[in-house]
């Protein structure tokens, strides 16, 4: 059992070992084309800056600079839409990320080289969770894989190694959520209980299947978060969501933070989350009485009145009510929770 330990933890120092810088590389100059390939416009930003802000989505492949007045900076996933040839109209200067991994591709997020978009074969089993799915496979892979569940379902796992005591953490991604990502999370009761999104990119995982996840020993969540600021922070918890029949309430318990990071789940705050209900724009469990906090902030959440937190409402919104937020902070860009076995 030590020997297989110690033949994972070279595994993920060779992982690690890949680490490399991304950079950008000037493709040339393109007309200004409006279209889906767009992930996010942001006016009056630098070059520099906007390489940055690139590296921070993780939807992003390319960016472009228009030298509109004022200058603008978009995220683009790379695609190259066909070139209008109005000579008048703006041109942008186009940047590739380049992409230095060995193999897989560059996490932004992570700053790391990740298999992310490879799904393993599996052998045929019943779970709906990562530490149950990788418990039956016989090779172990470090870092962030997808496996796709003969139910269809796709999951999100992320292998972590424990320095103390020595032992493999399975992560299930339940949520993500970034800034300039295309799903909206303005979604009714029927799309949180069965989940929407990707899981290579912005998702809910599905209420039922949080439910069956933490009913099945997934009890320890983290929620990470990252400002726009760059500054990135943790919320852990004891963590379990009832079924739908108790409209999937919320239990959290052993609040645990990064330095600053506030608990607006269990101080006993009138916004407070915990022991709430799960609410949608069609179904109010809320404690607002004249209205629903799901449609003012554009997000199904376990809304109090309404609420001190929502990883689920609307980046950039600087109203506290309509934002993504947690505690006393509007200012995040990426928000992700994870779950696993204590
Ligand atoms: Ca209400």
């Amino acid at each position: 059992m030590i020997l297989q330990h110690f033949v994972i933890i070279l595994t993920l120092l060779c992982v690690n070992g890949e680490i490399q810088q991304s950079h950008f590389k000037f493709f040339g100059e393109v007309f200004k084309n409006e279209g889906s390939h767009v992930l996010v416009q942001y006016p009056s930003v630098s070059k520099s800056r906007c390489a940055a802000l690139c590296r921070e989505n993780t939807r992003c492949q390319a960016f472009e600079i228009c030298k509109d007045d004022p200058q603008e900076c978009r995220l683009t996933n790379g695609d190259t839409p066909v070139q209008n040839n109005n000579s008048s109209h703006p041109r942008c200067q186009l940047y590739y990320m380049v992409n230095d991994c060995e193999s897989g591709h560059w996490d932004r997020i992570q700053e790391k080289c990740v298999q992310q978009n490879s799904t393993n074969a599996i052998p045929i089993n019943n779970c709906v969770d990562c530490h149950c799915l990788l418990g039956l496979l016989s090779v172990l892979e470090g870092g962030e894989t997808t496996y796709t569940l003969s139910s269809g379902k796709t999951l999100f796992c992320d292998l972590e190694l424990g320095i103390l005591p020595l032992y493999i953490y399975k992560w299930t991604i339940i949520q993500r959520h970034t800034m300039g990502g295309y799903v909206d999370f303005d979604k009714d009761w029927n799309e949180y209980k069965h989940g929407f999104g990707s899981v290579t990119s912005d998702f809910w995982i599905g209420n039922d299947v949080i439910h069956q996840i933490t009913n099945n020993g997934n009890t320890f969540l983290q929620i990470k978060m990252i400002k726009t600021s760059g500054y990135s922070m943790t919320a852990e918890y004891s963590f379990s969501v009832d079924s739908e029949m108790n409209d999937y309430r919320l239990q959290v318990s052993n609040f645990r933070g990064s330095y600053g990071t506030g608990d607006p789940f269990t101080t006993g705050c009138p916004e407070c989350a915990n022991g709430m209900k799960f609410t949608t724009k069609d179904r109010d469990n809320d404690n607002n009485g004249t209205g629903n906090c799901a449609v003012v902030s554009k997000g199904g959440w376990w809304h109090n009145f309404c609420q001190r937190s929502n990883l689920n409402g609307r980046f950039g919104e600087t109203d506290y009510r309509l934002g993504v937020n947690w505690d006393s902070y509007t200012n995040l860009r990426y928000v992700e929770m994870r779950v696993r076995n204590p």
